[in-house]
């Protein structure tokens, strides 16, 4: 009687050791798994696209050493720096935020944008999509909605999407477009371009369909009656004026501060 009831006593513990051991192992692993998810969120990165000569990297410069080049020639490979601006007036810690401006062609955005992005759209916690408001023309806006067309889709991927600044950089020439009209333009040749490809898409192959539904999927919400709204968008997009130049980047600091904050 006894014996048994000492197996018993026995086996109680090493079932109790047994269990702590098990829960301890559950607890590390979860740890380890919440910790990892919670780096990726709080990497805070920041892109900066746009079309060529826009000031891109003017503005990278700006934004990671306070001070603007001399001298720019075309950017044939990504800058990558923390972003350094006086936060004093605005009480936000930047020290760990990244800050990376990519080459325009597209031959350098296959190269380093796109693998940029599809290996870190989830830490991205903006976009600055800088364009030359001085040649915003009809052919500029093409080429733009083309780009947002290409980028957006990416952008839309993940749940409720990366917020955008369409930051109209140059707005010290006097024939720069303002803000409102490169919105409503853009808006109106992306439904253009938009419609283009779902006729296209009706006449021609399977392949071009594989194209044409991913890019459906996870754009068509914003196209509303088939007209293209920004703000349909699940990332909130912020059309912002400014000039590198003349240091006019206040809006865009409030963008990175309120982006960086939630
Ligand atoms: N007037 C004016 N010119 C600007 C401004 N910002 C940049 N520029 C000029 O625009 C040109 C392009 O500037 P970058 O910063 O090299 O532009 P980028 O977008 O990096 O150019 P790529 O790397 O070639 O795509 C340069 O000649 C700059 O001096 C601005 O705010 N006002
Ligand atoms: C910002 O945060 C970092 C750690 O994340 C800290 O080392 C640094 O002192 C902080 N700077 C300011 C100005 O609060
Ligand atoms: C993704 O981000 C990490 C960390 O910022 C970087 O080291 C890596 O090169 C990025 N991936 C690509 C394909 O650029
Ligand atoms: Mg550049």
């Amino acid at each position: 009687m006894n014996s048994i009831i000492e197996l018993l006593k026995s086996m109680d513990t090493t079932m109790f050791v047994a269990s702590i051991v098990l829960a301890i192992l559950v607890i590390v692993v979860t740890s380890l798994m919440v910790q990892k998810t919670l780096f990726k969120r709080n990497s805070r990165n920041f892109v900066i696209v746009g079309p060529p000569q826009s000031g891109k990297t003017n503005l990278f410069q700006r934004l990671t050493t306070g001070k603007l080049p001399v001298l720019t020639v075309t950017s044939i490979q990504p800058n990558v720096g923390p972003l350094k601006v006086d936060n004093s007036q605005y009480g936000e810690n930047f020290s760990d935020v990244i800050v990376s401006d990519y080459p325009a062609s597209s031959k350098m955005k296959n190269l380093y944008l796109y693998p940029f992005l599809s290996d870190n759209i989830s830490s991205c916690r903006g976009m600055v999509y800088i364009i030359d408001a001085s040649a915003f023309d009809a052919e500029y806006c093409h080429y733009v909605a083309n780009d947002l067309l290409t980028l957006l889709p990416i952008t839309e991927s993940i749940p409720n999407g990366v917020d955008l600044a369409i930051f109209c950089n140059k707005c010290d020439y006097f024939t720069s477009r303002k803000p409102a009209k490169i919105h409503l333009m853009l808006e109106q040749e992306i439904t253009k371009l938009y419609g283009l490809k779902l006729r296209n898409l009706e006449k021609v192959s399977e392949s071009a369909e594989d194209m044409g539904v991913e890019l459906e999927d996870s754009l068509n919400t914003a196209f509303n009656g088939g007209q293209f709204k920004f703000e349909m968008l699940e990332g909130n997009v912020d059309f912002l004026e400014g000039n590198v130049f003349k240091d006019k980047i206040d809006s865009l600091i409030d963008w990175f501060c309120e982006k960086t904050a939630n």
